[in-house]
């Protein structure tokens, strides 16, 4: 395999028109692609012709009906290259031969149980044919497709159909065409034997649009929240950012066997199930939210994604972390905006610091990459969010959206950069965002030190701030970048104190601009010490350390009214208490959580979720991130010393939260239901028999929340309400993959037993099946959620994952290389856990074949 550089980056030489395709659907698909190519403008007229393709049969290669001579090609594994002389403009016929029912890589044209489906982004197009992939190639599609009636009633691709009929042998046909450029990544196709749930919407402009959301028959009843929620997204981007969607169909085809959450394919989504089917006995209410911001996510991509592209990889996050950031801020206009924000900085913190501090650390616009699905990563989405939020935040929101509209009227049908993107902003706003960029282009958290000082005679109150980026594999050297901080000040009681804006340091008396390696801010005047809130709403993707004292900590607790402070404040609690209970036994720190939490538990909230955020545990891959080196089995022993703590503390409001457990539907329920399974998370720790008899009976609730949160209650005690619990479940639920892969996860995530053979004994279950699902619930689970089991020191969770990613390296290289993941860290291990792992990643290296895992594994070991 070989590396890509962005530098390299060369506009194409020829452009593709028009996109002719005819897929002929038998036991093997026969795809007949003509295609309308002209010479661009800049190119030498010698240049040969490059083409992607790999992995089919080539039946047929003709220029302007000509076949092209063997003498005129070079050809290798991925690609073609015709270095005859080409006229100008000229049509390229290529037939080729697939078989998708032995494609288990999921990219391209594949079997998903009823129906054959398409998956092109990033590279997925040039396994169905010959073509320049990459996304600056911009053409103008229809599609024929024919198959048997009988077997493959439903036939779709983009755009609108504008034909469709009888063939002969009991076939049938559908001509689909697209009458907006796209680049073949956004291309999608499905043939297949499907339920239609159907309605329409109406645009702020008047127009009809027709809704049609295909699943396996009789899940049909699962849809509507996914309708639902679709419309919810349509009127939303007109109302925030005024963009209307632009076909007269919208469509989305929920697959079983699908390797990430969804794919955005113009007027044509192709979703995994999970994040389209829900009712209240099969999803949870984690569930319910998921689906409505995938089902966004997708939908927003029409105008920031397709309607405006990327001009080469590099810039993915140009579509993923804006989408990103208008489906966040989507459902926080709906849902709720401190639980959401909460929601996603766990995520980042959990996911992306840990990607920024290993082996595969990368700027949010990577410079290089070998494999390009392995840069589909938190750092491209998430952080990618974190920065345009933070230009939200320089420049005001009304300002930012202006800058949106600017740039996807700059860029309409064409394929951009971040740079465009950035270039729009600074000329909605007058302002200079060149240290800005060093965010896309700068790997590693930044971490910011502040320092306090407070004169008790003078009443001047100083600041001292630095901040430096950790070198990261390849780029030792980082600058400083400008890190909006949001703050509030209080005083001992918890009373707001107001400090004056100390412009350009301080633009606005909530907002300090560190935007050097130091700076220092005075403030006169100030009569009692105050209590300061730094980062409020988590305005910039950084580690703040200030040394707060637990008086100081419980006080935001108590008292900050930004939701992401008062969980961030009870965050630390936690943090120092797990530290305490890690070395020896409960002290200062225990006491002064528990302290916290019980006047927590005192005061009146009606935002019940923020309630249950605000008591969460922190997870286990989350401390994993905060310890080193790391021992699993250790961390995972204080975080259970941790709950059954809390648990003995806050006994009796947490018995008054677990029993208050409605099944109705409805957002204050969604809030009582979550603090309900925290709190018999917690009291389950106790093995009060009494909490344990009622998990049981709630495990077999019709309320799939109450459901589960039970059964995760339950999930690390040995019990026989456990047991009980899970039989009743497995047998209730096994002929549901979207339910069954809930209980496969909780059996590989439990604490019980020996966490290792158990998760190699579900691997061999009767009901085990290798979706992608269902491996990430067993093997994402095991490796990322429980710890004790992943790191037992006789290094046998190492091998048993590393077994399984050679497995699948030669079936299915994209989940190969996301489980691989799990492998990368061994720097940070404690012996013998590091020597283990390394030992385990240096076999693993002879053996893999793709350039997913190896691109990795190279790294981890370099
Ligand atoms: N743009 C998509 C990213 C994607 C993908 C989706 C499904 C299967 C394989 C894939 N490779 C890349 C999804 C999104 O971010 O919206
Ligand atoms: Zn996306």
């Amino acid at each position: 395999a070989v590396e890509v550089f962005r530098k390299d980056y060369r506009a194409p030489d020829y452009a593709v028109e028009n996109v002719d395709l005819d897929f002929d659907v038998r036991d093997r698909t026969t795809v007949v692609s003509v295609l309308r190519i002209r010479r661009n403008g800049q190119a030498r007229a010698d240049a040969p012709l490059h083409l992607d393709g790999r992995g089919f049969e080539l039946l047929e290669l003709a220029i302007d009906g000509l076949a092209v001579a063997e003498a005129n090609v070079e050809r290798d594994d991925e690609r073609l290259l015709i270095k005859q002389a080409l006229p100008q403009a000229f049509s390229l016929r290529v037939v080729t031969r697939l078989d998708p029912d032995s494609n288990h890589s999921l990219e391209g044209l594949y079997r998903s149980g009823p129906m054959l489906c398409t998956q092109c982004e990033a590279r997925g197009f040039s396994r169905i044919t010959y073509f320049p992939d990459r996304p600056d190639v911009l053409s103008r599609f229809k599609v024929r497709i024919e198959a048997d009636a009988q077997r493959y009633p439903v036939l779709l691709s983009n755009g609108n159909r504008v034909e469709a009929g009888e063939a002969a042998d009991g076939r049938h046909y559908a001509i689909w065409e697209d009458p907006f450029l796209k680049p073949c990544y956004l291309f999608a196709l499905v043939a297949g034997d499907l339920g239609c749930v159907s309605d329409t919407y109406t645009t702020a402009s008047g127009r009809e649009v027709a809704l049609q959301f295909y699943v396996d028959k009789g899940n049909e009843g699962r849809v509507p929240h996914a309708l639902e929620s679709l419309k919810k997204a349509m009127r939303w981007d007109e109302q925030v950012y005024g963009l209307e969607y632009d076909l007269d169909i919208y469509m989305v085809v929920a697959a079983r066997e699908f390797n990430m959450g969804a794919m955005e394919n113009k007027g044509l989504n192709l979703f995994n199930a999970r994040f389209v089917l829900a009712s209240p006995d099969t999803a949870t209410d984690a569930d319910y939210e998921g689906i409505e911001s995938v089902i966004a996510h997708e939908y927003f991509h029409n105008w920031t994604g397709n309607r405006v592209t990327c001009r080469d990889w590099f810039q993915l996050s140009l579509k993923e972390g804006l989408t990103v950031f208008r489906d966040q801020n989507f459902s926080a206009d709906l849902n709720g905006a401190d639980v959401q924000r909460i929601g996603e900085v766990r995520q980042l913190r959990t996911l992306q610091f840990a990607e920024d501090a290993g082996p595969m650390a990368h700027p949010v616009r990577p410079d290089s990459y070998v494999e390009i699905n392995n840069f589909y990563t938190a750092t491209v989405y998430e952080k990618g969010a974190e920065i345009v939020r933070m230009l939200q935040t320089l420049l005001g929101r009304e300002t930012f959206i202006k800058g949106v509209q600017h740039y996807l009227r700059e860029h309409d049908g064409s394929a951009a950069t971040i740079e465009d993107f950035l270039a729009a902003h600074e000329a909605v706003s007058g302002r200079n965002l060149e240290g800005f960029r060093r965010w896309y282009s700068q790997a590693g958290t930044p971490t910011v030190g502040i320092d306090d000082e407070y004169h008790l005679l003078a009443h001047t109150y100083t600041l001292h701030l630095e901040q430096s980026t950790p070198a990261t594999p390849g780029a030792p050297d980082k600058k400083p970048v400008p890190i909006p901080i949001r703050v509030a000040f209080f005083d001992g009681e918890g009373q707001r104190i107001h400090l004056p804006a100390q412009p350009p340091l301080m633009p606005a008396p909530d907002l300090i601009l560190l935007e050097d390696a130091q700076a220092t801010i005075t403030f006169e005047d100030v009569k009692v010490r105050p209590t300061p809130s730094f980062l409020q709403g988590f305005s910039a993707p950084v580690r703040l350390q200030f040394g707060y004292s637990s008086d100081q900590l419980v006080n935001l607790l108590l008292h900050e009214s930004d939701g992401f402070a008062r969980w961030e404040a009870v965050q630390r609690l936690m943090l120092n208490a797990f530290f305490e209970l890690l070395s020896g036994p409960a002290g200062d720190d225990t006491q002064a959580l528990l302290k916290g939490l019980q006047l927590l538990a005192a005061q009146h909230f009606d935002d019940k979720a923020l309630l249950a955020e605000l008591l969460r545990m922190p997870s286990e891959s989350y401390l994993a991130g905060q310890l080193q080196p790391l021992d699993g089995e250790k961390l995972a022993a204080a975080r259970d010393a941790l709950r059954l703590r809390i648990a003995h503390a806050l006994t009796g409001p947490l018995s008054v939260w677990a029993t208050a457990a409605p099944e109705d539907q409805g957002a204050i329920n969604v809030g009582r239901r979550a603090l309900a399974g925290i709190a018999s998370g917690y009291l389950a720790a106790t093995r009060s028999t009494r909490i344990l008899d009622l998990c049981r009976d709630r495990a077999g609730s019709d309320n799939m929340t109450l459901s589960y949160g039970a059964l995760v209650a339950l999930n690390d005690i040995d019990c026989p309400q456990r047991e009980d619990a899970m039989a009743a479940f497995l047998s209730r639920w096994r002929h549901d993959a979207l339910v069954l892969d809930k209980w496969f996860a909780l059996q590989a995530g439990s604490a019980i037993g020996n966490g290792v053979e158990r998760t190699a004994e579900l691997l061999g279950h009767p009901d085990y099946v290798a979706s992608p699902n269902r491996i990430r619930s067993v093997l994402g689970t095991f490796w990322r959620e429980n710890l004790r089991a992943y790191h037992r020191a006789d290094g046998s969770g190492y091998r048993l994952l590393a077994e399984q990613v050679l497995k699948l390296d030669k079936s299915n290289p994209q989940i190969a290389s996301r489980l691989a993941d799990g492998l990368l860290g061994w720097r940070g291990l404690a012996a013998p856990r590091d020597e283990l792992l390394r030992a385990v990643l240096q076999r693993l290296v002879q053996q893999v074949a793709s350039p997913d895992v190896s691109e990795k594994i190279h790294k981890a070991l370099a």
